[in-house]
């Protein structure tokens, strides 16, 4: 390796919602001359991560690491390598911690996320222990606690007005990431078959799964919205899990019916390819943050359905940036049952909104010129190799 470049490693936690942005991250860098090590932990939980890593590895010639879960902390890599990226004192405890919540994800299905926020989780909880040594406990007697009320700044820039710790390292926003070349996921060649603007695509990430009466009442809400919709499909936690076929968890006359109108797929799709199609027209989605950049970048209009972990922050946000609506009472990790009729009803207000769509339009417009040349995460990431290099 080039001894002026940066060499940074990354060490994704568990899950396609961290492995995503991770190899994005990883192919952005590697293009813009750093070194990049990506360390993995073996086994992953799913399959899409192993055939996601095997596949960009094919593509993309970065040095990797694996950590082996069977016997901690036993690594596949020549020693020097091993040596000098352990030699890193910083490095040792986000490993352990890591392998922590990975052990913690596979044994106990904690979500991983509790190690790996969102964004704008991350800069409201950055935002409150910056306020925190502020807050007077003198003020808090004399006031009964209301002068000591902490308005989250909303953005980083804000967080550096009021009164908050300097000595807080940078917070440097890249984004969104750019995708990557990688020959992985399903074609789906029945959307350019249909108008523009015209379908629901439907999606719930990598490990949001409903149970069987949820999913029947979202399919009769998709048929009865009148909209047409891509919906993929996800009826257990981890992909490895997921054998139960279509027919059963939907029922055979619903894919009858809607056979013209609708089209439910269970494989791994590319979002890219499907989000920037002109034959979609709104996105239902739980908001995982992967997935609000996605639309965010694309444009397209979302309805949020949060589920879990930061979701409904990522909906506030989405809400805030008129990417998007959020269908507030339909509550939170599956403890409700939505009915078909409520869900068509805020289908046909997602599609049916042009001031949102035109809206949408313009955030995914602001999305892309900040990843161009002299866009605003564009500076950063360069600042940011700036910074790293040796
Ligand atoms: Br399903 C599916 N193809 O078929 P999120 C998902 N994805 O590329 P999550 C595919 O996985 P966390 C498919 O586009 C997004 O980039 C999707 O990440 C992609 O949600 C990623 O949206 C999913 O952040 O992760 O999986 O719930 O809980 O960490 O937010």
């Amino acid at each position: 390796c080039n001894q002026s470049q940066p060499h940074v490693a990354l060490l994704p936690s568990a899950g396609m919602g961290h492995l995503t942005p991770f190899l994005r991250l990883a192919a952005m860098l590697a293009s813009r001359s750093c070194t990049v090590t990506l360390i993995t932990i073996q086994p992953t939980i799913s399959e899409a991560e192993s055939t996601h890593i095997t596949s960009f590895f094919a593509t993309h010639p970065l040095s990797t690491v694996s950590i082996s879960m069977s016997i901690l902390l036993r690594l596949q890599m020549p020693p020097p390598t091993i040596h000098s990226l352990f030699s890193l004192e910083p490095l040792v405890a986000p490993v352990i911690f890591w392998v922590l919540s990975y052990v913690l994800y596979l044994h106990l299905s904690l979500p991983s996320s509790l190690t790996s926020l969102s964004p704008p989780v991350l800069v409201r909880f950055y935002s409150l222990m910056a306020c925190l040594p502020y807050l007077s406990l003198e003020n808090h007697a004399k006031t009964g606690g209301s002068e000591n009320d902490v308005e989250i700044p909303e953005t980083i820039t804000a967080q550096n007005n009021g009164k908050v710790l300097t000595n807080l390292p940078p917070v440097l926003p890249i984004g969104p990431y750019e995708p990557y070349e990688l020959k992985q996921g399903h074609h789906i060649p029945w959307l350019d078959d249909q108008p523009a603007e015209s379908v629901v695509y439907v999606s719930f990430g990598s490990r949001t799964t409903m149970s069987k009466d949820q999913l029947r009442e979202l399919g009769n809400g998709l048929e009865r919205s009148g909209y047409r919709f891509l919906w993929v499909l996800k009826a257990s936690k981890v992909d490895k899990d997921d054998k139960e076929g279509i027919e059963n968890l939907l029922g055979h006359s619903f894919l009858e019916r809607t056979k013209n109108e609708g089209i439910v797929v269970k494989e791994w799709v590319q979002p890219e390819e499907i989000l920037a199609h002109p034959a979609i027209g709104g996105f239902l989605s739980h908001r995982g943050w992967n997935s609000v950049m996605e639309a965010a970048q694309t444009g397209v209009p979302i309805l949020a359905w949060p589920q879990h972990g930061d979701q409904k922050v990522n909906a506030e946000v989405v809400e805030k940036a008129e990417l998007g609506i959020w269908a507030r009472h339909w509550g939170w990790g599956g403890q409700k049952l939505v009915k078909g009729d409520e869900v068509a009803g805020k289908i046909i207000e997602l599609m049916g909104d042009h001031i949102l769509r035109a809206n949408a339009k313009k955030v995914g417009q602001e999305a892309r010129k900040a990843t161009k040349v002299g866009g605003s995460s564009e500076k950063v990431l360069m600042e940011v190799i700036e910074l790293l290099k040796p």
